[in-house]
């Protein structure tokens, strides 16, 4: 690029920049790193590497941007109107280490709920000396909506523990071992066999409320449902009813809507959800620092990026 346009903006957690800043140099020891909101000479900057909760508006300051990478695998706070400037593409994480976390996150769940942990928990604080039914691993059907990366990795380690694996794309999809369905017929399909849903979905408009009143209905009585996804994807007060009239067992979530989660939501408190703070799958800066430096040069060179985000599919 010629002399304007040399800096990338960095826009994240108070906490989280100088490890990014870090991260960033040592894959390349030239990128000159502004820290917002000290941008500098807004023509200087050249890619926004921003955590989801960076205002694209503010981004339309930048008159030689020409890359924005998000720090995260989802990507719709940053598609949400007004959107990045028009004309600018947004790469997206596909990281290994991202992928792991959510899948370790994932087997903690169904572990947790296969293995009737809650259930011994409550016995152990009763002093209950009681052995409950065996969990049978091969009857145990579980459903992931979702089979990109998150979502295929978790299928394969759920897998090879010996569950049998069902998953529901958007677009039809093959994955070895796993019974693939697609489609809104393939949705209903999969619901009323899972006895454990996992959701990790992009959250679009066509996703948003997925796990809604008529998904959770469908399941077979006593299911469980995982969200490691968006808040966006669950409708609250229909998993609540669900877990009051026992049409849901159980609830392990990680993401809301809003976040944090407010002190006095019901969810804090149920005996039969599992809470984390958005902690599934926290992104190291030193893993995912080699696909940012490669986009922006790739940027630089006009070359095609890597992990870029489709704007009509939203994600
Ligand atoms: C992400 C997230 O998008 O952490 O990666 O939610």
């Amino acid at each position: 690029m010629g002399a304007a346009g040399t800096a990338v903006l960095l826009s994240t957690k108070a906490n989280a920049m100088a490890d990014w800043a870090a991260a960033l140099r040592e894959v390349d020891p030239t990128l000159a790193i502004r820290f917002f909101p000290e941008a500098g000479d807004p023509a200087e900057i050249e890619a926004a590497v921003v955590w989801t909760s960076h205002d694209m508006a503010e981004l339309r300051r930048y008159p030689n941007l020409r890359l924005i990478v998000s720090m995260g695998a989802g990507v719709d706070h940053l598609l949400r109107p007004p959107g990045p400037p028009p004309g600018i593409p947004v790469a997206r994480l596909v990281d290994l280490r991202l992928t792991q976390a959510m899948t370790e996150w994932v087997l903690l769940n169904v572990l947790r709920f296969h293995r009737q942990d809650p259930e011994y928990r409550a016995q152990q604080a009763a002093r209950v000396w009681e052995e409950l039914a065996a969990p049978d691993t091969a009857q145990r059907r579980i459903g992931i909506l979702g089979l990109g990366a998150l979502g295929g990795a978790a299928a394969r380690a759920l897998l090879a523990l010996g569950f049998p694996v069902m998953g529901w794309s958007r677009r039809p999809k093959s994955l070895e071992g796993v019974e693939c369905h697609h489609g809104a017929a393939g949705l209903t399909a999969m619901l009323k066999r899972s006895d454990i849903l996992v959701c990790l979905l992009p959250l679009t408009p066509e996703t948003r409320g997925i796990l809604g009143r008529e998904a959770l209905a469908a399941l077979p009585r006593g299911a469980f449902v995982i969200n490691g996804a968006r808040g966006g994807h669950a409708d609250d007060a229909a998993l609540l009813a669900a877990l009051e009239s026992g049409q849901v067992a159980g609830a392990a979530l990680d993401v809301f809507e809003p976040e944090p989660l407010p002190a006095e939501h019901p969810y804090w408190g149920h005996p039969r959800v599992f809470v984390t703070p958005h902690a599934a799958s926290i992104t190291i800066p030193r893993s995912a620092a080699p696909q940012v430096v490669e986009n922006i040069h790739r940027a630089r060179q006009g070359r095609p990026l890597i992990n870029l985000v489709d704007f009509a599919a939203g994600y």
